[in-house]
């Protein structure tokens, strides 16, 4: 088997969420850190790999593979010893597609919109409206959750990889009502009891969330300009 490597950062979902599916595939990756806070993105050398300067980056032989979750679908149509995490069903993938995009275009972004200037340009907006903007994803969650014990229907899937990484990681800033949202609760305790969320997930959720506390206080405290 050739050899996988990964550009990553344990903090990042959306690298955690290419390490779930990684595990799940029984697949070793040579995992290449990035520490993003200090700018290891942004030199020529990764620029050159990837030009969006984003982590996960794969690389595959030849093949370089960009964002999270091309990268998840990409590994399971190319390693997967079945198509369970990624169907070839044409419904059934466009099922798992829209909940990536779901993820991309909405969860994962909503969490970096609230995250990224915290965490980078020294800001205090924490409001109300970025937390309940989140808070509305997991709405959408819950209507998918509904009859289903995984987000596209009755079997684990990539697009639970994504969203729950990405969940996990904000989940106590904008924090999941157990009235509006058992089955989100639900699931998230179902893709807890994987022999390996703890090590790829749990460690780099909860501590991203505490850079995240620990930044927003240490700006609240720098004098207004
Ligand atoms: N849609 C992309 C988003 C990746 C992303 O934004 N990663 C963040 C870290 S969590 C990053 O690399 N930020 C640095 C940058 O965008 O310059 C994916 O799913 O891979």
């Amino acid at each position: 088997m050739p050899k996988l490597a990964l550009y990553y950062a344990t903090l990042s979902p959306p690298s955690r969420a290419v390490m779930l599916t990684a595990k799940a595939l029984e697949l070793d990756l040579e995992l290449r850190p990035i520490n993003l806070i200090k700018g290891e993105h942004l030199t020529p050398e990764f620029l050159k790999i990837n030009p969006q300067h984003t982590i996960p980056t794969l690389i595959d032989d030849e093949a370089v593979i960009i964002d999270s979750h091309a990268i998840c679908s990409y590994l399971v149509e190319k390693y997967g010893k079945d198509d369970k995490l990624y169907p070839k069903d044409l419904v059934k993938r466009a099922q798992v597609d829209a909940r990536l995009h779901l993820d991309s275009g909405h969860l994962f972004a909503r969490l970096r919109m609230l995250y990224e200037p915290i965490l980078y340009y020294g800001s205090t907006d924490c409001s109300i409206d970025k937390i309940a903007y989140i808070q509305k994803c997991y709405d959408i969650l819950e209507n998918f959750l509904k009859e289903h014990t995984y987000l596209c229907g009755e079997e684990l899937t990539i697009a639970d990889f994504c969203c729950v990484a990405t969940v996990t990681s904000v989940d106590d800033v904008a924090p999941i009502d157990e009235y509006k949202f058992p089955k989100v609760l639900a699931w998230m305790k179902r893709l807890a009891e994987l022999p390996y969320y703890d090590e790829i997930n749990r460690t780099g959720a909860e501590e991203l969330k505490q850079i995240f506390r620990e930044k927003l206080t240490e700006n609240r405290k720098q004098p207004k300009s």
